[in-house]
């Protein structure tokens, strides 16, 4: 076990790791190969320690209580730090390199006495793929290391890939929590105050710090930060695309694939779609990833994608056999769940999950808990399973193909109550980026601490794009120049709508591939549409609704463009697209133009 420190070649990285390690003190320096013993190990030692509870239940898996300040992203301490401010742009918390580095050294220094310092090779996409990047995170801590095993590929093969010389992602991570001798160690250890966390990007220098958390998107550096935030700026300067987005295919009766990439702002469903079970006769979805998406052009001038991770790391609560029965399928061994909560017999439980609440369950704070006396949810609302993504019985089995997918329809999508139809085609690529740039959703103010309203979320990529948000519009607009005739057709949807006594008027889960086929149906030339003031609207009858218990009525309010609430979102979207002042895409202001045109016509 463990990866032998001399037989690395590459003399820069082993500089890095000596830097890092003269200026954090850890007790120990431990290179991880990634084998299974070494997860099995570490996972015993956090067993142990009273960390990890195993789950009877579920063979191999084991439950994570995080500390309760320590529970999801930190949007507000997440900072693109680039020399002039307005590369980093409106939508970004923004510091100086010099004084963002100097704050943090200052914690960084000795903040991993008492502890192990881990160096994880990594490899985002097949391990020598041509389109895969190489990141190399050092942390303290031994969770981070068994979820990087499972969300990315760990171990001795990259460093062989990395050579003598091998391009690499710095990505530094510590919980910033350092031991004095002999003092004991939390079960979950984190900074004490919010102000001393950072989730720092560098892109400039292709460079991820992070410091004092150790949940999920702010401690597992290869998801959001290296392959969406750096990997964004990457893909700017190199031609490609970082995106938030689920990939799937879809195969009709006559085994003809189509591959989807979509978009969605978090909490819309995505995992779901990922691996929807088609409610269409004879038409399937695979699953190629429920996430990320990179994607470049082809030998053709195809657009190809490939799923850069290796796993799921999804919410828990809300998924269910009904909602998800693939992931829950998923989950079933093998995996790692955090802030759940745990039943008497050794299984995790979650709110909107399959069965209900029994008499007494420990919560994800670690006290008793039921369903009479509760005051709060017994899962917290951001609980999450780990789990190998080789795991779903609906992984593709194309999804770790190097060369990647080629995309024939681009999605995008949020979750929002009125005015937008349930499924509306793009007239042209501008018009589809406009769409996407648009994108919004609705959010209550007491979920994430919000203006309750629409959250403008371009292409869902609000709190993850690594750079100036209009130049990053302005590069979908490249990417469409570049891809020509072959560019994938653009559609958004709406599965959210609500009538007027609130409840939901599609039914949404595995129906949603109604509107998948028809998507497929149009770009087959199958189908015709009514062109409307927003774009192409699908005539009910080439809806396949068979054995959908839904009225005309609704279908028809699901499929009419509201002009007047259109015309009263437009003020709107124009106050937020200003924001970019001279990045403002001419593109879009067309776009925006048109759109202002048709409604009044
Ligand atoms: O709260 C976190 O750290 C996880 S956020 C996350 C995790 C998996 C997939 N997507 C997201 C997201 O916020 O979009
Ligand atoms: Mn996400």
């Amino acid at each position: 076990m463990a990866l032998d420190a001399n037989s690395v070649k590459h003399d820069q990285l082993k500089k890095w790791v000596n830097e890092v390690a003269e200026m954090c003190q850890p007790d120990a320096i431990y290179w991880c190969d990634g084998s299974k013993e070494e997860y099995d190990t570490l996972m015993k030692e956090m067993i142990a320690s009273g960390a990890a509870t195993p789950l009877a239940k579920r063979p191999n898996s084991v439950l994570f209580r995080s500390h309760p300040s320590d529970v999801a992203r930190v949007e507000n301490r997440t900072y693109i730090s680039t020399t002039k401010q307005e590369d980093a742009g409106p939508t970004n918390n923004w510091m100086a390199p010099d004084e963002l580095k100097a704050a943090m050294k200052k914690l960084y220094k000795g903040c991993m006495k008492g502890r192990t310092m881990y160096v994880i090779p990594f490899s985002m996409g097949p391990v020598g793929s041509p389109i895969a990047k190489i990141g190399i995170e050092l942390t303290d801590s031994a969770y981070v290391v068994c979820n990087m095993h499972i969300m990315t590929r760990v171990g001795t093969s990259v460093i062989d890939v990395l050579g003598a010389d091998g391009e690499y992602i710095p990505c530094l991570h510590t919980v910033g929590s350092p031991l004095e001798p002999g003092q004991a160690d939390s079960t979950w250890p984190c900074a004490a105050s919010i102000d001393d966390k950072y989730i720092s990007h560098f892109p400039e220098e292709n460079l991820i710090w992070s410091y004092g958390s150790g949940y999920g998107g702010n401690a597992l550096l290869g998801k959001k930060c290296l392959a969406l935030r750096i990997a964004s700026a990457m893909a700017k300067r190199e031609g490609w695309m970082a995106e938030h987005m689920l990939i799937l295919r879809l195969i009709s009766p006559e085994g003809k694939k189509y591959h989807i990439a979509a978009a969605f702002p978090s909490a819309c469903g995505k995992t779901n779609l990922a691996m929807l079970e088609s409610t269409v006769e004879g038409w399937k979805v695979e699953c190629i990833g429920d996430d990320i998406a990179w994607m470049k052009l082809g030998p053709n001038g195809e657009l190809r994608a490939i799923n850069p991770e290796a796993g799921f790391f999804g919410v828990a609560p809300g998924t269910s056999y009904k909602s998800n029965p693939m992931a829950m399928d998923s989950i079933r061994e093998n995996a790692i769940f955090t802030n759940c909560a745990l039943t008497d017999d050794g299984n995790i439980w979650w709110e909107d999950g399959d069965t209900k609440a029994p008499a007494h369950l420990v919560d994800w704070k670690g006290n008793d808990w039921s369903p009479e006396t509760k005051e709060a949810p017994a899962a917290h609302p951001n609980a999450r399973f780990t789990a190998p993504a080789s795991q779903c019985p609906v992984i593709c089995p194309d999804w770790e193909d190097p060369n990647g997918v080629e995309i024939d329809i681009l999605l995008f999508g949020g979750r929002r109550t009125t005015t937008i139809p349930l499924v509306t085609q793009a007239v042209s690529w501008e018009h589809g980026v406009f769409m996407g740039a648009s994108a919004g959703s609705e959010t209550t103010a007491a979920a994430i601490g919000l203006k309750a309203g629409v959250r403008r979320d371009p292409f869902a990529m609000i709190p993850f794009c690594g750079y100036n948000m209009g130049d990053y519009i302005q590069h979908w607009f490249d990417m469409g120049d570049k891809l020509g005739s072959k560019a994938p057709k653009m559609f958004y949807v709406n599965w959210f709508r609500k009538d007027a006594n609130g409840k939901f008027i599609w039914p949404g889960f595995g129906d949603n591939s109604r509107v998948l086929k028809w998507m497929c149906e149009r770009i087959e030339g199958k189908v015709d549409a009514v062109e409307t003031a927003i774009g192409f609207l699908p005539k009910v009858e080439d809806l396949d609704l068979s054995g959908l218990k839904v009225t005309d009525e609704q279908m028809k309010e699901l499929l009419t463009v509201d002009a007047e609430a259109w015309k009263a979102e437009l003020p709107e979207i124009n106050e937020f697209f200003n924001k970019f002042g001279d990045r403002y895409p001419a593109k879009l202001k067309k776009e925006i133009e048109r759109l202002t045109a048709n409604l009044s016509k």
